[in-house]
């Protein structure tokens, strides 16, 4: 009886697994992108950087809405060698930037030297979507 128990909570917790899962799953035309700025443009300091999304939508960190399971905030990771953990929250320090208000552009302070610079977007308890929507990583080159 007990044991019986146990397995119908396991099979409801993963159905709704399941339905979160699908519901944060961007289509597979989904796309993360700079705008303007591309792979080894030299700038000056601040540098403007504008992001750039289709098929998918953008939304503050935190929102209850439905358009949650359709949209996510960004994220730009700077000078990263590799990606963080996609299946936990994305590390939020001077290297990981959160656009917790939905925030389109950034205008950043680099030293001067090479810098790489990648998208990634998060829903909203800052985790990546499944499949993660994550740009092509730039490197630039600030005066
Ligand atoms: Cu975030």
């Amino acid at each position: 009886m007990y044991k019986q128990f146990s397995i119908g909570i396991l099979s409801v917790s993963l159905i709704f697994s399941a339905i979160a899962g699908f519901a944060h799953t961007p289509p597979d035309e989904a796309r993360v992108f700079f705008v303007e700025l591309k792979d080894g443009d030299t700038v000056k300091s601040p540098v403007k950087i504008r992001f750039g999304i289709e098929g998918f939508g953008i939304t503050p960190a935190g929102t209850t809405d439905k358009i949650r399971h359709q949209a996510g905030h960004y994220h730009l990771l700077v000078n990263q060698d590799t990606l963080p953990d996609l299946d936990n929250p994305i590390p939020r320090d001077a290297y990981h930037i959160h656009f917790d208000q939905g925030e389109t552009e950034a205008h950043l302070s680099l030293p001067p030297g090479r810098h790489t610079l990648q998208l990634l977007l998060g829903d909203e308890d800052h985790e990546p979507h499944d499949p993660p929507l994550i740009s092509q990583k730039i490197t630039i080159w600030v005066e």
